[in-house]
C-alpha cells in the first residue's frame, strides 16, 4: 500500500471506532422534527446524511475539514510561483483530514499523474457520438465506458469480504480522479478545436495539466484552473450530485457507476448546468439589448422580464446559503487581480449589485445572492474558453475530488445501503388529517 492509503486506513480506523462509541452513547438521540412541508418540498433542512469532507454554513458558506475557502487559498501548497491551491492539496485534506506538505501535495500529484492513461476505447465511445452531444452526455458515458477497469466491481465479483470494500473504492476512486482531466480534454477538442488533441505532460500538477490539454497555457489560465478545481469540488453531502454518488454507492454499485450517477445530476439546469445557463442569460440579454456592457437600469428590467416570463435567474438563490456564496467572492477577487477591465465580468458584477433587491422583493425566493455558477463562465470566456455548454464538464471534474473522498470513507466506515421512507398523499390523508380514504 502506498503512504496515503496506509495513513487513510489508520484514519478510517480510528474514525470508525469513535462513530461506534457516539452511536452507542447517543443513538437514541432526536436531532430535529420534521415537518410535512418538508417532507413534500425537497427534503430541505431535513438532515439525514453524514459527509465528513465539508460542511456548509448558511451564512458563511463552505468549510472543508473545518477551513474555510480564503483559509484554504492561504494554507493549501501552491505551484511553483503560484497563488492559488492545488486542489491536489484539497483532495488530500478531504481525504485524511490534515492540511497536506508540499511534499504530500507532489506525491498525490505523481501518483494522478502515473495513473492517468485512458484506454482506447473510451476515446471510441466518444467518438461514437455525434459532435453534437452534449459534453455531458459524453462525459457520462465516457465514465461509464471507464467502468469496465473497475478493481472494486472485480474483486466483489471474485467474493470480497466486507472489511476490505474501502480498499478497492479507494483505487478505483484514485484512478478515475485520475483520468478526468483527460477525457474531459479530450471531450473539448473533439467538439471544439476540429478534433486536434493535446497529449497530457505528466511534469504539470493535475489542473495545470488541464489546463494544458485544454490548448490554454497561459499561466494566468492555468492559476484560475487551480482555484476552479478547488471550489467546486465539494458542497457538503446533500446537494444533488454528492448525494446522488453516495446514494448509488450505497448499493455497493462501484464509484464509475456512482460517479455517474452523480454527473447526471450534476448536469440540471438548477444545479451545475446553472453555469452555462448564466452565461447564455447574459449573452441574450446583451443581444437583446444590442450592448455588450448593458447599463444597471437595463439590466434591472431585465430581471423583471425573466421573473415575468416565470423563468429563474441563472446564478442566484440557493437551497441552503442565505448569503454570498463565498465561491463567488473567490472568483470576483480572482477577477479584479487578473481581469477587472473586462465586459461581461463587469457585467457580472452590475447583476450582483442589481439583482438581490428584485429577487428579494419577489418575497418568495429565500436566497437573493449569488452562488458559484455566477461567475465562473465569465472568467472562463475572458480567457478564450467560450463554449459554454462545456462548463459544466470543467464542474464535474472538479466535483471528482470531493464525491470520490467523501466514497471511499463510506465505504470505509461501513455505512449501509441508503434507504429513507417513503409516503403516499393517501397516507398523510389518513394518518395526520385523520380522513377516511377508500384502501
Ligand atoms: N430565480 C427565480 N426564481 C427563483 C430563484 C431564481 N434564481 N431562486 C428561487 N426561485 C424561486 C423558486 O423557483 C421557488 O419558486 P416556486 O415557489 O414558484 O416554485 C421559490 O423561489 C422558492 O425557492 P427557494 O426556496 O428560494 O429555492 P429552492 O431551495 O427551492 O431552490 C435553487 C434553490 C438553487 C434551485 C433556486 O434558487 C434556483 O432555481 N436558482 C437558479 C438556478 C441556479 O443558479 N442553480 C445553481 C445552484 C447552485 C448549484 O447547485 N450549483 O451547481
Amino acid at each position: 500500500m502506498g503512504y496515503l492509503k496506509d495513513l487513510f486506513k489508520q484514519k478510517a480506523d480510528a474514525h470508525s471506532k469513535e462513530i461506534k462509541g457516539i452511536i452507542e452513547k447517543y443513538g437514541n438521540t432526536k436531532i430535529e422534527d420534521v415537518t410535512l412541508a418538508q417532507v413534500y418540498q425537497g427534503m430541505r433542512g431535513i438532515t439525514g446524511l453524514v459527509t465528513e469532507t465539508s460542511l456548509l454554513d448558511a451564512n458563511e458558506g463552505i468549510r472543508f475539514r473545518g477551513y474555510s475557502i480564503p483559509e484554504l487559498r492561504e494554507k493549501l501548497p501552491k505551484a511553483e510561483k503560484g497563488n492559488e491551491p492545488l486542489p491536489e492539496g484539497l483532495f488530500y485534506l478531504m481525504l485524511i483530514g490534515e492540511v497536506p506538505s508540499e511534499n504530500d501535495v507532489d506525491h498525490l500529484s505523481a501518483v494522478l499523474a502515473r495513473r492517468s492513461h485512458v484506454p482506447n476505447y473510451v476515446f471510441a465511445v466518444i467518438e461514437s457520438f455525434p459532435t453534437s452531444a452534449h459534453p455531458m452526455t459524453q462525459f457520462t458515458a465516457a465514465i461509464l465506458a471507464l467502468q469496465t477497469e473497475s478493481k472494486f466491481a472485480k474483486a466483489y465479483n471474485e467474493g470480497l469480504s466486507k472489511k476490505d470494500y474501502w480498499s478497492f473504492v479507494y483505487e478505483d476512486a484514485m484512478t478515475l480522479i485520475a483520468r478526468l482531466p483527460r477525457i474531459a480534454a479530450y471531450i473539448y477538442r473533439r467538439k471544439y478545436r476540429n478534433g486536434e488533441h493535446i497529449q497530457p505532460d505528466g511534469m504539470l500538477d493535475w489542473a495545470g495539466n488541464f489546463a494544458h490539454m485544454l490548448g490554454f497555457e497561459d499561466e494566468s489560465f492555468k492559476e484560475l484552473m487551480r482555484l476552479y478545481l478547488t471550489i467546486h469540488a465539494d458542497h457538503e453531502g446533500g446537494n444533488v450530485s454528492a448525494h446522488a454518488t453516495h446514494l448509488v454507492g450505497s448499493a455497493l454499485s462501484d464509484p464509475y457507476l456512482s460517479f455517474a450517477a452523480g454527473m447526471t445530476g450534476l448536469a440540471g439546469p438548477l444545479h451545475g448546468l446553472a453555469n452555462q445557463e448564466v452565461i447564455r442569460w447574459i449573452d441574450e440579454m446583451c443581444k437583446e439589448l444590442n450592448n455588450a456592457e448593458p447599463s444597471k437600469e437595463e439590466i434591472a428590467a431585465y430581471i423583471k422580464k425573466t421573473l415575468a416570463e416565470g423563468k429563474v435567474v441563472p446564478g442566484y438563490g440557493h437551497a441552503v446559503l442565505r448569503k454570498t456564496d463565498p465561491r463567488f467572492i473567490a472568483q470576483m477577487e480572482f477577477a479584479k487581480r487578473h481581469c477587472p477591465d473586462n465586459s461581461m465580468i463587469k457585467t457580472v458584477w452590475n447583476i450582483y449589485e442589481v439583482a438581490p433587491p428584485i429577487l428579494e422583493n419577489t418575497g418568495k425566493i429565500k436566497n437573493p445572492w449569488p452562488n458559484v455558477d455566477a461567475h465562473s463562465g465569465a472568467l472562463l470566456k475572458h480567457y478564450g474558453l467560450i463554449e459554454e455548454d462545456f462548463y459544466t464538464v470543467m464542474f464535474g471534474v472538479s466535483r471528482a475530488l470531493g464525491v470520490l473522498a467523501s466514497l471511499c470513507w463510506d465505504r470505509a466506515l461501513g455505512f449501509p445501503i441508503e434507504r429513507p421512507k417513503s409516503i403516499t398523499t393517501d397516507w398523510v390523508k389518513k394518518n395526520i388529517m385523520k380522513e377516511t380514504v377508500a384502501e
